[in-house]
């Protein structure tokens, strides 16, 4: 493989955009020549971590061993995207302890509370609201920002083409040798 690996770790609330951003710098990257793995939830909490919840503890098992399994793909030189809310700085501590600081990219989706509730695409925000849904993320349970992201990217939606265009830019000269 002609690449330079990296972990490419998109942090940020529930419909916050994530997901979108990820598959879509996956499609970008792979169209440049670039063999990228993604792991998000729907391959990662359906499979490998099918038995962990929401807790604060079992979203910090969540994020350990995504950070193992990221740290097995870097290391035979695949880049990894991945799209989890990891909520506190202390699970991204660990998952860029885990991969090696100079190999974790923190890419920061900054879409406000109130537009990730507005969209509220899987209808969980108004269930948490309700109180079906404990511990959900920016209700009842914290995110906190990061301070010093590799990148900030504010709002996802409106302009995704040119967000996704900004990411790439800056994830490329690191990925070329
Ligand atoms: C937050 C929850 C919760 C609770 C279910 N809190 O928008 P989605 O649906 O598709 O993405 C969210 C996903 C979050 O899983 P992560 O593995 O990324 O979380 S963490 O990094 O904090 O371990 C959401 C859904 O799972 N979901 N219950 N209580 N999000």
């Amino acid at each position: 493989l002609n690449q330079h690996a990296k972990v490419i770790w998109f942090t940020g609330m529930s419909g916050s955009g994530k997901t979108t951003l990820a598959s879509l710098l996956e499609e970008k990257l792979f169209d440049a020549g670039f063999f990228c793995q993604i792991l998000d939830g729907d391959n990662v909490r359906s499979g490998i971590n099918n038995n962990l919840g929401f807790s604060e503890e079992d979203r910090v098992e969540n994020i350990r061993r995504i950070a193992e399994v990221a740290r097995l793909f870097l290391n035979c030189g695949i880049i990894v995207i991945c799209s989890f809310i990891s909520p506190t700085k202390h699970m991204r501590q660990m998952a860029k302890e885990i991969i090696g600081e100079d190999d974790f990219l923190e890419i920061f989706v900054n879409t406000p509370l109130e537009i990730c509730e507005k969209r509220d695409p899987k209808g969980l925000y108004k269930k948490a609201r309700a109180g079906e849904i404990k511990d959900f993320t920016g209700i009842t349970s914290p995110f906190e920002a990061p301070e010093n992201p590799f990148l900030s990217v504010e709002n996802a939606e409106p302009e995704i083409e040119k967000t996704v265009e900004r990411i790439f830019k800056s994830v490329v000269p690191l990925l070329r040798q």
